[in-house]
């Protein structure tokens, strides 16, 4: 009797904790390996904490003290036990219940992951895996059950064990492989999360007044960092810790120079808008942003360590490889060519640069923009070539002059409709833009109020647009006269050129 309730409930109770340890153990790798900041028991456990009710994050911390988020963790670990030991009951009868059961779950860790600050899509990977995971073991252990009726010398029961055991012992390895992998970036993030900016020495002018047209669905001027493009090479973001990080000089110079974090952070930082654009950008495309920079010239760098007379290249090298050509005179020049360290008001996020990155105006961003900086090699360009080089990109990359059109898009009401968008060409400045309905005359635009000649500037047209099927147009001219080409290139190898074209539909 007590055998057959053995069998009934505690074999599949125990295939239940262990697929799920199994499944979740899994997923804490693949948190550790793509996604440091999405383990699935970190997420629900702070998902958990941000929804508690006040009296109950008062009684947690009356109750359990600073071992609060210890409790806290143990808790949903006891939750999971249960739920997991349940699925494999169910499973053992009601398999589709069962797998209801572990989705929903999963479904649960997924929005706990996804609805993180800063979250992407990446972080809902290790909570699938997860429910994938178990699933499938949970399926595959149970057809490992022993048979009801042993006979004498009947194995199955120590092999079902053995297995469960097995299966769960994985589990655990592959979740101590993924907290070690991610106690890096945690460490980083936290502190990154507790370092105070410093003032500014140099404050940036505020944005003038007339910079942002109220214009619905146009781009904002300032780029916030949660919707700002990332491009890298990076598959895991690096982790710099910035205790730990220097910056060195060398090359053809007099002097090489040594900087470490505590030195660039006492030197009189200043702020500053750039925008910057990638060189994969196609024509109407949104690789490209604007942010408020706070960082350290790098010509007061460059003059400390004297480059020698040859030297017409600046080869910057991020910790993970990555190198961009900067011709020496954008890096000398009294452009913004800034050290940064801010971005909006906030520490670089992690990863678009922490702890520090490169910024030049007028520069693409693959000649220019290294993140995670940790050397720059004064050098020649006859004689080193940036990442992108060696892949049949042009060695040096500057800006192209573009414009954007960001509404209206598909379908308008006949009469008055505004047009708008964003235009850019950074350390030049834009002068003009001009709106061609159905490819008739150039009409000229107004213009926002520029914040400076480093960032992108809005437009607004008003179009008395007729029923029917329409082509809009945009061009810029330069402030030094440059007037937007109509001839189409691609992206590469040094940047896309054309008018960015909408089609649109005008109806009664
Ligand atoms: N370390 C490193 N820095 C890098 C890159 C990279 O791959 N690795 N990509 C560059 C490219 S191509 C661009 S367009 C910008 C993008 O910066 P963002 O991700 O902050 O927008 O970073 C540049 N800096
Ligand atoms: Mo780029």
């Amino acid at each position: 009797m007590a055998d057959r309730r053995t069998r009934a409930w505690l074999f599949p109770a125990i295939a239940g904790v262990a697929a799920v340890a199994f499944g979740l153990g899994v997923a804490e790798l693949v948190a550790g390996l793509l996604a440091p900041r999405a383990s699935p028991l970190l997420v629900v456990g702070a998902l958990l904490i941000d929804l508690a009710p006040p009296w109950a994050k008062d009684a947690a911390i009356a109750l359990f003290g600073t071992a609060d988020k210890v409790a806290l963790l143990v808790g949903i670990g006891l939750v999971l036990l249960v739920l997991a030991a349940a699925a494999g009951v169910l499973q053992s009868r009601n398999p589709l219940l069962a797998r209801l059961l572990i989705a929903a779950g999963g479904v649960f860790g997924i929005v706990a992951a996804v609805t993180r600050a800063g979250a992407s899509v990446v972080d809902a990977v290790p909570a699938t895996v997860a429910t994938v995971a178990a699933t499938l073991v949970l399926t595959a252990l149970l057809g490992q059950l022993p048979a009801p009726q042993p006979r004498e010398g009947d194995l199955s029961r120590r092999r079902f064990l053995t297995w469960a055991g097995g299966v769960g012992a994985v589990g655990a390895l592959a979740a101590i492989g993924g907290y070690a992998l991610a106690s890096g970036a945690r460490v980083v993030t936290a502190v990154r999360e507790t370092f105070a900016l410093p003032q500014p020495e140099v404050a940036a002018a505020p944005v003038p007044a007339g910079a942002e047209l109220d214009v619905d669905g146009l781009t904002p001027v300032i780029t916030p960092n949660a919707d700002f493009y990332r491009i890298d090479t990076a598959l895991q973001v690096p982790n710099l810790d910035p205790a730990q990080w220097s910056l060195r000089i060398h090359g053809l110079v007099e002097n090489e120079v040594e900087l470490t974090w505590d030195e660039l952070i006492a030197l009189p930082l200043e702020e500053s808008y750039t925008t910057l654009m990638c060189v994969s950008n196609p024509v109407g495309g949104d690789l490209v942003g604007t942010a408020l920079w706070l960082g350290y010239p790098i010509r007061e760098l460059l003059a400390r360590a004297k480059p020698t007379s040859g030297a017409d290249m600046v080869l910057s090298v991020s910790s993970d490889g990555f190198t961009a050509s900067s011709p020496i005179e954008a890096l000398t020049d009294d452009r913004n060519a800034i050290l940064a360290v801010g971005m909006n008001g906030e520490p670089l996020p992690l990863e678009h640069g922490f702890p520090v990155r490169m910024v030049v105006p007028g520069l693409y961003g693959y000649v220019s923009a290294t993140k995670w900086v940790t050397e720059l090699k004064v050098t020649r360009f006859d004689e080193a070539r940036g990442y992108w080089t060696d892949r049949g990109w042009s060695a040096r990359g500057p800006v192209k002059i573009s414009s954007r059109i960001d509404v209206p898009r598909g379908q308008v009401a006949v009469g008055e409709v505004v047009v708008a968008g964003v235009a850019w060409h950074q350390h030049t400045g834009i002068a003009a833009v001009e709106v061609s309905v159905d490819d008739g005359p150039w009409r000229d635009a107004e213009l926002a109020s520029a914040i400076s000649d480093d960032t992108w500037v809005q437009w607004r047209y008003v179009w008395d647009a007729a029923p029917g099927d329409h082509v809009l147009k945009v061009r810029a001219t330069s402030a030094d006269g440059e007037v937007q080409t109509a001839d189409l290139a691609g992206v590469a190898p040094d940047g896309a050129t054309g008018h960015h074209t909408v089609s649109v539909s005008v109806v009664e």
